[in-house]
């Protein structure tokens, strides 16, 4: 059996892809997670993968625990996708989200060299990290990044290249682009709107407000997302690849299509826009990427696009809503 270990284990991406390793059969997984004074592991839980995973206790923000688990593990595979991941948060919250999200990366990365350098590692890059550059983007695209969050994912990045250069380490980095699913953050914009959907077709709610709406992104399905994580571990050299649909669509879009999706017709009547609340102080106006290479080198291809996502998380949503 091959050891693994995957920070933000109770994150979106990380609950998938602890189900798909310990579903191959040939992992045994380790999960960490953050001591907070209530449960969080109901991603794990809906997944009924909670028994089969190891939890370890590790704060990105915190080398001892870090060093600890990555030395008493001896991991093979290191997925790293803890991070403070939510854009809108970075602004508030800038330094805090350097600390963990650009910081932490490089502190797994010291921890790897010193104790564990022969262990294949993962970073969780974002196609953030382009910001407003211009075009369809690809893995030779310039970073301009338009937010902390951005700014501290090019740190892990830029640190992520360096630590495989200079010390030989197989770092890989996966430049994500949007993933989405039942089990996204409800503070992210499309599980904002399938759950206030839910909440309004069961009479709990009349109204929400959202941000910028003509902000364009392309977004897949986590599940698969997660696979190419992995892909990218057995290749046998570390890389950079841009994991997307190669389709992008507004947030606009997405409303008007959950809406007439979920039976409930035209969203003005529901929703406000332009709502100075969630309005970034810099935003990305488009993210389309090129997933040219990971097609070609890793095989790996999205089988689920917009339209299908859009039915995938408006019927999860309605269908919790519905029992609770
Ligand atoms: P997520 O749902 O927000 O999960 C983030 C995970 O990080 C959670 O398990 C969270 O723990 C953990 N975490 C936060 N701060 C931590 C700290 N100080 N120490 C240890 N763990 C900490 O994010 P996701 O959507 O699964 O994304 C996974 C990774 O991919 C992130 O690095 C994200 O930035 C990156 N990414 C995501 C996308 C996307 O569209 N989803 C695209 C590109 C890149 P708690 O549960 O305790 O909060
Ligand atoms: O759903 P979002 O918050 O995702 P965003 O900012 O694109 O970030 C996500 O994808 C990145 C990959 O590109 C990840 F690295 C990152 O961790 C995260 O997973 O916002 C999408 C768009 C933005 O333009 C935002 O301004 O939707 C716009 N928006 C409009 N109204 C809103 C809202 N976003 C949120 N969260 N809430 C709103 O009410």
């Amino acid at each position: 059996m091959k050891k693994v270990l995957i920070t933000g284990v109770t994150g979106q991406d990380g609950a998938y892809l602890a189900d798909f390793l310990s579903k191959r059969g040939d992992y045994e997984v380790f999960g960490s997670y953050r001591r907070t004074s209530h449960r969080l592991f109901e991603r794990l839980e809906s997944l009924d993968i909670l028994n089969k995973i190891n939890l370890v206790r590790l704060d990105l923000n915190d080398q001892i625990s870090i060093n600890k688990t990555i030395k008493e593990i001896e991991p093979d595979e290191i997925y790293n996708l803890a991070a403070q991941s939510f854009v809108g948060v970075s602004f508030e919250q800038p330094m805090y989200t350097s600390e963990v999200t650009g910081l932490g990366a490089m502190r797994i990365f010291e921890a790897v060299k010193e104790y564990c350098p022969n262990s294949r590692v993962y970073q969780a890059s974002s196609s953030e990290m382009f910001g407003n550059s211009p075009g369809i983007k690809n893995e030779l695209t310039r970073l301009n990044p338009e937010s902390p969050y951005g700014i501290a994912k090019v740190f892990a990045h830029k640190s992520a290249q360096h630590y495989r250069k200079a010390y030989d380490l197989f770092i890989s980095c996966g430049i994500l682009f949007n993933h989405e699913s039942p089990l996204r953050g409800l503070e992210f914009v499309t599980r904002k709107i399938t759950y206030n959907i839910s909440r309004i077709k069961t009479n709990k709610k009349t109204k929400f407000s959202l941000g910028n709406i003509s902000a364009k992104r392309d977004w897949g399905y986590a599940p698969e997302y997660v696979e190419a994580m992995w892909m990218m571990l057995q290749k046998d050299k570390p890389s950079e690849y841009v994991i997307s649909t190669g389709e992008s669509h507004s947030v606009e879009e997405f409303l008007t299509d959950a809406f007439e999706y979920a039976g409930l017709g035209d969203w003005h009547s529901y929703v406000d826009v332009d709502n100075k609340q969630y309005l970034r102080p810099s935003d990305i106006d488009e993210l389309l990427g090129d997933n040219t290479k990971a097609i070609q080198e890793l095989e790996w291809k999205p089988k689920i696009k917009y339209k299908e996502l859009v039915k995938i998380m408006v019927d999860a949503d309605l269908q919790t809503n519905l029992k609770n």
